[in-house]
């Protein structure tokens, strides 16, 4: 293999790698938003506490509370789509 076959395949996987980091950061982006959409059950744009623990929570309804806290950064009670999804 000589070096500019080296530096081209190098470089294609460099380019590959970033489009797909940037495909999976849209898509967590979009899958964030989505569950804001089927949380939020009757369409306010904010997620109460109710609405939230309306679902199953894997981790269990403990986890599912400290998340909610956390993500409720003004601490109103409940979360809207920025403090759901920050940077969407
Ligand atoms: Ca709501
Ligand atoms: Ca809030």
């Amino acid at each position: 293999m000589n070096l500019w076959k080296a530096t081209a395949i190098i470089a294609l996987s460099i380019t590959v790698f970033t489009g797909y980091s940037f495909a999976q950061g849209q898509g967590r982006g979009m899958r964030c938003l989505q569950r804001f959409a089927e949380l939020d059950t009757n369409n306010d744009k904010k997620i109460t506490f109710a609405e939230f623990m309306d679902i199953p929570h894997p981790r269990g309804d403990d986890q599912a509370k400290i998340m909610f806290k956390a993500k409720d950064s003004n601490k109103d009670g409940e979360l809207t789509q920025e403090e759901f999804c920050p940077g969407n």
